[in-house]
């Protein structure tokens, strides 16, 4: 059984910093759970966009205020459809690897699972995404 606590994993490489967001890893790959858990907090005033094209990742909101904005339509020009608020005990999944904006009106502290999982220091690309994982 693999027990941690967040206190720990803040104290710890485990935990990757950015501009818009701070994420702690909870579980990756190595721990063979066939899916990666992350808490991550959303700074608030940022606006990211994220594009998962090769990873599913579901989302579960456990504090703060923001909305996610769906973008559809063409690669280079995407259409930006009504913004979905996003508030405690909400949860999305990004089942369709749906490209998005995320944006944070309070910090969001959110509840990351990721199939397939990350390795934890994968970098976030131009284009939103984390690159494919290899071995
Ligand atoms: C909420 C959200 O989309 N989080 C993305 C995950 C974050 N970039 C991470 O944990 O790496």
């Amino acid at each position: 059984m693999i027990v941690r606590h967040f206190e720990e994993i803040a104290k710890s490489d485990r935990a990757v910093h950015s501009d818009n967001w701070s994420s702690f890893r909870l579980l990756t790959r190595d721990e063979g759970m066939g899916f990666s858990m992350h808490e991550t907090w959303i700074n608030p005033g940022t606006e990211t966009h994220i594009w998962y094209k090769h990873h599913l990742e579901a989302v579960y909101c456990i504090e703060g205020d923001g909305e996610i904005v769906p973008l559809v339509g063409s690669e280079d020009a995407p259409t930006a459809e009504p913004a979905i608020a996003i508030r405690p005990g909400m949860l999305y999944a990004l089942d369709k690897h749906d490209r998005h904006l995320l944006r944070a009106n309070t910090r969001l502290r959110m509840i990351c699972v990721f199939n397939p999982p990350l390795r934890g220091d994968e970098k976030h690309g131009p284009d939103g995404a984390y690159a494919p994982a290899t071995d």
